[in-house]
């Protein structure tokens, strides 16, 4: 056994599948998961010191690659003043005014330790801001693991949703109905139907979880005009979009301007820091102003502060999003080359330094149509870049990530690889 797998197997003596996030588990893609055991710019090295271009960034934090020198520094510097002190901070007011500087529609916000816990208060102040219960989420997208939000649909109809986790009590999600994304009749018959019951609508907006598909104009324009007519608060969940599809989200890209923005990922930088914001009439709500409580103990961490203000700082500069869309649409356009020169039937898409990879002849636009790629063929390609240095996302429904790392000599070192793995498939 190598490194990885002696690794594997006692980690799963004392961890759940020895690991402690359900997807680094390698479950739907089989094998052994490489240990990570450091990682610089856009490289990472297992356990036994193997190398690999890393497409997935820990998920979407690390967009300026990883032990950016600057980053590092920040943190170094923070740490030794100190790990967390449970009180308010000059860095905590430098972020908040940083974040509200760059997404206009955040006239406040609160920071906490996760994306789930960004949500998940999210849902509260909605429903504490408007006095309602019942919420909207869609088939495909997650919002982390909260019970009101680990929901999957049943039928595309309108339907409430059946729990996506044991543990999660019926009458927890009885609230919540989940409708088909980029479905804009379902929009209209759930709001014609209980509009003044609905407290809001939380939604990815460049969906990321289904692996990419895109929310369409009309979609999120529909979704918009629903919620101010209904009097329901919409909710971009831009946990994986904020910063990561444009400086401004996917707000900046859509034109939509949500009521409440969740935030995480790479606002942290790669340290736990995520952060839910909306108007101040809004926010009003959130104790200790209001009666929606929410709190946290690491809430607001001064290295994890540190850690996000010094990457906001690089992701900042002139040109920062042009150079990584253009690398990121040459990633796609390259992959889909490749594959089109085999004859293997693939699409790929790519906003700002999201991409999604299909094997399908179309780039998906629904959950269903997610559904209808070919998993199979994924998982062995996986595999295949896997051998060949490469590190995917370990599922078909996940999106990948580019970061500023990533130059033109290691995007046409992925694109060969593919071309290989392409062919290892036939
Ligand atoms: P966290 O609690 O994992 O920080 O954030 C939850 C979350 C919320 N909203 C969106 C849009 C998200 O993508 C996420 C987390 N994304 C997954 C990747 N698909 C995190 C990876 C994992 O679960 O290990």
């Amino acid at each position: 056994m190598n490194r990885n797998e002696q690794l594997f197997e006692r980690a799963q003596r004392t961890i759940p599948g020895g690991v402690n996030s359900p997807v680094r588990a390698f479950r739907s893609v089989g094998g052994t998961p490489p240990f990570i055991a450091r990682a610089r710019g856009a490289h990472v090295w297992d356990a036994d010191g193997r190398s690999y271009i890393d497409l997935v960034g820990s998920w979407g934090p690390m967009i300026v690659g990883h032990a950016h020198p600057a980053v590092v520094k920040a943190v170094q510097t923070a740490a030794a003043d100190g790990l967390s002190f449970g009180a308010p901070t000059e860095a905590e007011v430098e972020f908040a005014e940083r974040i509200v500087r760059l997404l206009p529609s955040i006239e406040q916000l609160r920071l906490v330790s996760s994306g789930t816990e960004a949500a998940m208060s999210a849902i509260r102040l909605a429903r504490g801001a408007t006095g309602r219960d019942r919420i909207i989420k869609f088939e495909g997208c997650y919002h982390g693991h909260a019970d009101s939000l680990l929901v999957k649909a049943g039928s595309g109809a309108l339907t409430f949703g059946h729990p996506s986790s044991a543990g999660v009590p019926a009458d927890v999600i009885r609230h919540t109905m989940v409708l088909d994304y980029n479905d804009c009749q379902q929009l209209e018959d759930a709001f014609g139907r209980d509009g003044s019951q609905i407290a809001g609508v939380i939604v990815e907006p460049v969906a990321g979880n289904m692996n990419l598909v895109r929310g369409s104009a009309e979609f999120l324009r529909t979704l918009r005009e629903l919620c101010t007519r209904h009097g329901a608060l919409l909710v971009f969940d831009e946990v994986m979009s904020g910063f990561r599809v444009a400086l401004g989200g996917a707000q900046e890209l859509t034109g939509i301007e949500a009521d409440i923005v969740v935030l995480g990922k790479v606002i942290g930088g790669g340290m736990p820091l995520a952060a839910f914001g909306a108007r101040r009439d809004v926010m009003r709500h959130i104790a200790p102003l209001g009666p929606v409580y929410q709190a946290g103990t690491l809430s607001g961490n001064p290295v994890a502060v540190a850690c996000g203000l010094a990457t906001l700082e690089l992701i900042e500069r002139p040109g920062f999003y042009e150079t990584l869309a253009r690398r990121t649409s040459q990633l796609a356009d390259g992959l889909m080359q490749a594959a089109r020169a085999r004859g293997v039937a693939f699409s790929a898409d790519a906003v700002g330094s999201m991409f999604g990879i299909y094997f399908s002849e179309r780039v998906p636009a629904s959950y269903r149509d997610v559904m209808q790629c070919d998993r199979d063929r994924f998982n062995r390609f996986f595999h295949q870049m896997l051998a060949r240095g490469v590190y995917l996302a370990p599922s078909a429904f996940e999106a990948g990530f580019v970061s500023s790392e990533h130059d033109e000599a290691l995007i046409a070192q992925v694109v060969a690889a593919a071309s290989d793995g392409f062919d290892g498939l036939a």
